[in-house]
């Protein structure tokens, strides 16, 4: 259990002001993901493990892809990092800290952190996973940020259903949305600030929730200290970090990171045809289903006989139902043993012993949802980069 002190320390905000801030973190190492331009730096900030740098002004981390085969949680130290605007605060007051909640309520709300952790806390396991996680694999290539597969984490969420701020503070009829605003902003004004939001009926689920607590502990800084928004099953952009601002709105919210960016096409599904422009677009929103081997990179050497695959696999909600295994290429298909429960949100974890003969395999994994969504052969297409879903393929060699 936390308590207060420990929500302090666990940040030790001066420190960390100093170590993001100021000095640049070091570069101890590189890594290449197995794509054109895929060197990166290996970075250690304040509160992580080394990571794969995209970015230091602001800070993006992705999640070096083999610490997914250490269990179905990920470690608050090795959790991915992605940050739109490089004004980050640094020097924020956890004592001095309010969330505020206004527009169309009966009761506007100020609450401190103290406020908030008096209240029902809830708990949910729940993937994050950021809108361009795979970007860097779209062919033909799209601009944005050219992430692996290390976009995403699944942690223990600690916190209050979003549902019991909005009751409190007494909801007026005709409330359409709920914007979500963090205390991080431009640098200058020239980039609009990030805010999201979410329809009404969907804030007000019971689910989406103001987390305070990871995996037992506070929340790191860059994931968003002292205070974030959960959204299950929903790309991490809805997952507004370092949150102070809820608002009620009566209509529909159009600020630049709804209205022009994170937009898929509006298709059924969401895909078009390479390389072209989609006619219409709506905001981006659930995680397509996909599932990932963690036990063995692309390109690994293998000896012959027998191995377990392991790995996980996730989808927006519904459950996974089942993870099958191709060790051919995808002409015969196996039926993985699935991992412990966690909750519909989160990670999976499957294992399948196999045996392999001498040579060259194409090792493939597919996982299909409760509500039988899975995964297509081939991959689809948007222009931003969103949604990659494709079934994976690891090329290993048996000798
Ligand atoms: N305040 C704030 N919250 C934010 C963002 C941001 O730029 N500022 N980026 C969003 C995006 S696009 C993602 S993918 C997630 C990433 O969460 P993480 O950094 O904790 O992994 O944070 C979201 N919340
Ligand atoms: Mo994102």
């Amino acid at each position: 259990m936390m308590d207060r002190r420990d929500l302090l320390k666990g940040a030790s905000l001066a420190a960390l002001a100093a170590g993001l801030g100021a000095t640049r973190a070091l570069a101890a190492d590189t890594v290449t993901l197995p794509f054109a331009n895929g060197e990166r730096p290996l970075i250690r900030y304040p509160q992580k493990r080394p990571m794969i740098g995209l970015t230091s002004r602001p800070p993006q981390l992705e999640t070096p892809f083999h610490i997914f085969n250490d269990g179905p949680i990920t470690p608050n130290d090795a959790f991915f990092v992605r940050y739109h605007l490089s004004d980050l605060p640094y020097n924020l007051d956890p004592d001095k800290f309010t969330l505020e909640v206004k527009g169309k309520v009966d009761k506007p709300l100020k609450l401190s952190l103290r406020d908030l952790r008096k209240m029902r806390a809830t708990e949910i396991v729940a993937v994050n996973q950021c809108s361009g996680n795979s970007r860097g694999f779209f062919e033909p290539r799209v601009a944005g940020g050219q992430l692996g597969n290390g976009a995403m984490g699944n942690a223990r969420w600690l916190g209050i259903p979003l549902k019991a701020i909005l009751e409190m503070a007494g909801v007026q009829s005709g409330a359409k949305q709920v914007r979500f605003d963090g205390m991080d902003g431009p640098p200058s004004n020239r980039t609009p600030d990030f805010a999201k939001a979410l329809d009404f009926d969907h804030a007000a689920d019971g689910e989406v929730m103001l987390a305070y607590g990871m995996n037992g502990a506070p929340l790191p800084f860059l994931n968003g200290f002292p205070l974030r928004l959960v959204v299950p099953g929903y790309y991490g952009t809805y997952w507004v970090k370092h949150l102070n601002e809820i608002t009620v709105l009566d209509d529909v919210f159009d600020g630049f990171w709804m209205k022009s960016a994170y937009r898929i096409p509006d298709t059924p599904d969401n895909s078009i045809e390479p390389g072209t422009t989609p006619k219409a677009t709506i905001p981006i929103n659930r995680f397509t289903v996909r599932s990932f081997i963690t036990s063995v990179a692309d390109g690994a050497k293998l000896k012959p006989g027998s191995t377990t695959l392991r790995g996980i696999a996730f989808d927006s909600g519904k459950g996974i139902k089942d993870v099958t295994v191709s060790t051919d290429g995808g002409k015969t298909w196996t039926q993985a043993r699935l991992g412990k429960d966690l909750g519909k949100y989160s990670f999976r974890e499957w294992k399948l012993p196999v045996k392999l003969a001498a040579g060259s395999h194409d090792l493939k994994v597919r996982a299909t949802s409760n509500s039988g969504e899975t995964q297509p052969d081939k991959p689809r297409w948007n222009p931003a980069g969103y949604l990659r879903n494709v079934v994976e393929t690891v090329r290993v060699t048996v000798a």
